[in-house]
């Protein structure tokens, strides 16, 4: 069987685009196409040598995203052989090629079978949070499956395959030809502009023109744009003698609090959703919840292209690069080692110069597994390969490229003793008193602030959800949908995933029954849809809850959190995941809780919670001025109705003076003055919520009036597959008080007319699935 295709492109989906399969992510196609893994795969190109190529000097083969071992032949005889995904190579082939047809043959070997391969021979076990082999190939992690995802460990190339003569040395930015580096110093003047994160001041970048000329041959130039200023990630000791110590980045010297969300790939398949569109869209949705950071996480494909950092300096959000290390131990033979070092070289020059660059992390929780499972079998000898590995081969070969910007060797990371030389602490992963902290909590109560940590920088937190209904429908039949269907369980990678977000979801809402209690289709993709939306009201409750928390305590001296970046901003596929956008055809569709982000992560934050009998209120900023102004406390009893006699809201005005980036509590009130009369007001049945009224305020945006004639909370519209954003979701309506919002359609050909809204626009609203007395 042979497909054409143009580059570049992966094996399933170059036969799904020929319709020889079906979309690899409907229902079980994942086990069906297994097969596909444990199979080479032959990329041939025939080609007429452009005339004269052979008088240059040197004929060289370009091969950018290989993925991943490969043998590479010209015209039948081998040119070289690769086993790197995630490195530039460079193959000197002038001598294999003639005058006329050439034929170039990509032979890209079963990464399955070649990771089995190295992990017999390898002297001893490597311990891994998952069960496939992929910490004996360097590919990305996540192709074998994750717990939010499908394993395809697809063959493929996601970059291009290019001819390059030449025959003097010329700039090539990342990788020089003959292997010289220059480094060029640019006197900056004093008061030049300077770059700020998105939030904190403007974006100025500056573009220089590098051009090298050698003397035996022509001039080759390089163009960078780059930002200036300075950034630190400060770890100093705390205020008061507190132990512990502060984990957080300060750029042109202000302490930034960092909000955002940890990227996985983009797609299955690394070819996909690389282009512009795709990386301008999330960006974009991360500054459009008020994001200022985002962490590339070193479990996937975390080299994104220079296209995305160059977005990444125009939006002002900083990256934490991770390099490709996860959650396993990895080999330190001579070989492997040396493809790291080549890989993170590369890596490293090709990116450093990006101003959004923060930090650098060495790898995603390998020393949570060397602490864990390392410590059970032979904690020296795995601690050894660590160092060896992260320490001796990893952090040099960033530093070279990038001595100006901070490095972390793991994430969770417990500090380190000394920097020069570079000593880990070793101590704790899960020290919340210095470091980075990923939490994750699947049996209390979500909303129970109690059980947070109050860690430094949370790096990683979560709760799990459902994709959206309208997603899920497209992957999935009538008969999957259910949450204790076979297909729900095939989709939830996280062990015991389904049941714990039951159990969570009985502490807060009426969890409608399964499928089997249902007498007709109907009701049970109904039931379903219930549950799919309570599962996301949920993750955004406790998202909100808790990254109110780490937001408010960052002036308390014992907590001083900087920073909060969720897991998880993307997905790959429609199961259940800790995402807050759901992966759609051509971009994203936001999760309930990407529209609970952006409020969450404003600037200005408001926040209240509720403990032992009293409700406190507090003000948070991340702007650099003072504040001084008003909070109206509104209690609002679930029984009021538009009726003219019936029972209002009772405010409580609070004024406050905030300074500069402060956080403070400005109210305390014991709930009973806050609604005296109206403690057991209990919400009436489901609330009826009407489009009172809708307009076409311009071609590409609807506004929309909707009335309720109870109070609705946690209201969610969708209006899939017409592509926009709400200018609100997730909120509550008063009877009597109309919400006004818009829709405004993104770019591109569709019909944005308020009709088509109308009739596609779907209301949900808590209302009856509270809980019985849960007020
Ligand atoms: C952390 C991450 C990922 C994982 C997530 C959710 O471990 O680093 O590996 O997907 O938690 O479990």
């Amino acid at each position: 069987m042979s497909v054409s295709a143009d580059l570049p492109v992966y094996t399933l989906q170059a036969l799904q685009d020929q319709e020889l399969i079906s979309d690899p992510l409907y229902r079980y196609g994942e086990e069906a196409l297994h097969w596909t893994t444990d199979v080479d795969w032959n990329f041939t190109k025939e080609f007429q040598l452009p005339y004269q190529m052979l008088a240059h000097q040197h004929v060289h083969l370009l091969c950018e995203g290989l993925d991943t071992v490969a043998d590479i032949l010209v015209n039948g005889k081998l040119a070289a052989s690769t086993k790197n995904a995630f490195r530039l190579h460079r193959v000197p082939i002038k001598h294999l090629l003639q005058q006329g047809p050439n034929t170039v043959l990509i032979v890209i070997r079963s990464a399955t079978q070649y990771a089995a391969q190295k992990e017999d021979s390898y002297p001893y076990e490597l311990g891994r949070a998952f069960p496939t082999r992929y910490n004996f190939i360097r590919k990305p992690g996540s192709d074998f499956g994750w717990d939010w995802g499908p394993g395809f460990a697809a063959a493929g190339i996601y970059g291009s395959v290019e001819l390059h003569a030449f025959d003097a040395a010329y700039l090539t930015g990342a990788t020089a030809t003959s292997e010289q580096i220059c480094e060029v110093q640019v006197r900056v003047p004093l008061g030049v502009d300077r770059w700020w994160p998105a939030g904190y001041g403007p974006q100025p970048l500056f573009t220089f023109l590098l051009t090298y000329t050698p003397d035996d041959g022509p001039p080759s130039s390089l163009r960078r744009r780059v930002g200036f200023r300075t950034l630190e990630l400060v770890r100093e000791p705390l205020r008061n003698s507190t132990p512990g110590e502060s984990f957080y980045f300060a750029v042109n010297d202000v302490p930034i609090y960092a909000k955002g969300a940890n990227v996985i790939p983009m797609d299955i398949f690394h070819s996909r959703r690389s282009q512009r569109p795709f990386l301008a869209g999330m960006i974009a949705d991360a500054r459009a919840a008020n994001m200022n950071m985002l962490r590339l996480w070193g479990g996937g494909l975390p080299y994104f292209s220079d296209l995305f950092y160059d977005l990444c300096d125009e939006a002002g959000i900083l990256i934490w690069q991770e390099a490709t290390f996860a959650c396993a131990l990895y080999p330190r033979d001579g070989a492997f080692l040396d493809e790291v070092e080549k890989e993170v070289q590369y890596q490293a020059r090709r990116i450093s110069h990006h101003a959004c660059l923060a930090v650098w992390g060495g790898n995603n929780e390998v020393e949570q597994i060397v602490e864990g499972w390392g410590q059970q079998k032979n904690p020296r000898l795995y601690a050894v390969d660590y160092a060896r590995l992260f320490i001796d081969t990893v952090r040099p070969a960033i530093q070279q490229a990038a001595p100006q910007t901070p490095f972390v060797d793991t994430s969770p990371n417990s500090g380190i003793l000394s920097s020069d030389p570079y000593v880990k602490t070793w101590l704790p992963t899960s020290d919340h008193t210095r470091g980075d902290m990923h939490f994750y909590d699947y049996t209390n109560n979500c909303l129970d602030l109690t059980k947070l940590p109050r860690g430094k920088f949370m790096s990683e937190y979560g709760v799990l959800s459902y994709p959206s209904f309208v997603l899920l429908a497209q992957q999935t039949s009538a008969e999957d949908w259910s949450y204790d269907s076979p297909m729900s369980e095939f989709r939830m990678r996280h062990p015991g995933g389904n049941q714990q977000l039951l159990d969570q979801l009985k502490m807060h809402f009426h969890v409608p029954p399964p499928a089997a209690r249902y007498n007709d289709s109907t009701e049970v993709a109904e039931a379903f849809q219930a549950f799919i939306y309570l599962s996301q009201v949920q993750q955004a409750m406790c998202y909100e809850s808790s990254i109110a928390y780490w937001r408010r305590i960052k002036s308390d001296p014992d907590a001083s959190t900087m920073g909060v970046l969720y897991w998880q901003l993307n997905d790959v596929w429609a199961g259940p995941s800790w995402s807050s956008t759901n992966q759609d055809v051509d971009g994203s569709h936001w999760k309930p809780l990407h529209y609970a982000a952006r409020r969450f992560y404003a600037d200005f934050l408001v926040s209240g919670m509720y403990a032992d009998g009293n409700v406190d209120v507090w003000v948070t900023s991340d702007l650099g001025t003072r504040l001084t102004g008003t909070v109206d406390i509104v209690a609002v009893p679930w029984a009021m109705t538009s009726s003219h006699d019936s029972v209002q809201p009772h405010v409580t005005t609070q004024t406050f003076t905030l300074g500069a980036y402060g956080s403070q509590r400005i109210a305390t009130h014991p709930l009973d003055s806050l609604l005296p009369e109206m403690k057991d007001s209990h919400m009436a049945a489901q609330p009826r919520i009407s489009l009172a009224r809708i307009f076409q305020r311009s071609s590409m945006e609807v506004t929309l009036h909707l009335a309720c004639d109870q109070v609705a909370v946690q209201i969610y519209l969708d209006a899939w597959p017409l592509k926009g954003r709400f200018s609100d979701n997730l909120f509550s309506c008063l009877p009597g008080r109309d919400v006004r919002l818009s829709f405004v359609c993104s770019e591109g050909d569709q019909d944005c007319s308020m009709f088509v809204l109308r009739r596609l626009l779907i209301v949900r609203s808590l209302g009856g699935t509270l809980a019985a007395g849960a007020d």
